[in-house]
């Protein structure tokens, strides 16, 4: 049972449409803890740089145009299996096929609007984390609640 880190970021569809308050509650509710929030405006080189494994894509200039196209909210999360958890709470890449239930399947119908980002590994996690936040924007504390979500 491994404490991990994700990044879960609301994109520039999800902040315009007013869904930002769903989307944390969604994390917020099942109990993982924030350690990290801010509404951003993403520049050109750190849209480049998240998404460097999608660059040879055909939709990567879209992809790079639609993240920066409007603030997001950057959140760091943290809890035993939160990646895994979290990319299941946000639901398959294209909203159509995403179960009702997970935010896209709940919330959006285009792979191109799908609302919501998450990590797709642990280490993948401390990298976005790293790349989104800067020092001293990282919160550890010990929320009231943690007796009554873990034994
Ligand atoms: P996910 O966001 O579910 O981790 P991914 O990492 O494969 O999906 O792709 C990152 C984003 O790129 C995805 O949220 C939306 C966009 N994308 C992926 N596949 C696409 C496609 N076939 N056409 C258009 N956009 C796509
Ligand atoms: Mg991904």
């Amino acid at each position: 049972e491994q404490v991990e880190e994700t990044y879960i970021m609301v994109k520039p569809d999800g902040v315009q449409r007013g869904l930002v308050g769903e989307i944390i509650s969604r994390f917020e509710k099942k109990g993982f803890k924030l350690i990290g929030l801010k509404l951003f405006q993403c520049p050109q080189d750190l849209a480049e740089e998240h998404y460097i494994d999608l660059k040879a894509k055909s939709f990567y200039p879209k992809l790079i145009d639609y993240i920066t196209s409007g603030p997001v909210v950057c959140m760091a999360w943290e809890g035993i299996g939160v990646v895994a958890s979290a990319r299941k709470l946000i639901g398959s890449t294209n909203p159509l096929q995403a179960e009702p239930g997970t935010i896209r399947g709940d919330l959006a119908v285009q792979t191109g609007r799908n609302v919501v980002h998450g990590s797709d590994s642990p280490e993948n996690g401390k990298r976005e984390i790293a790349l989104w936040f800067g020092e001293g924007e990282i919160c550890e504390w010990t929320p009231a609640q943690a007796p009554w979500l873990r034994e």
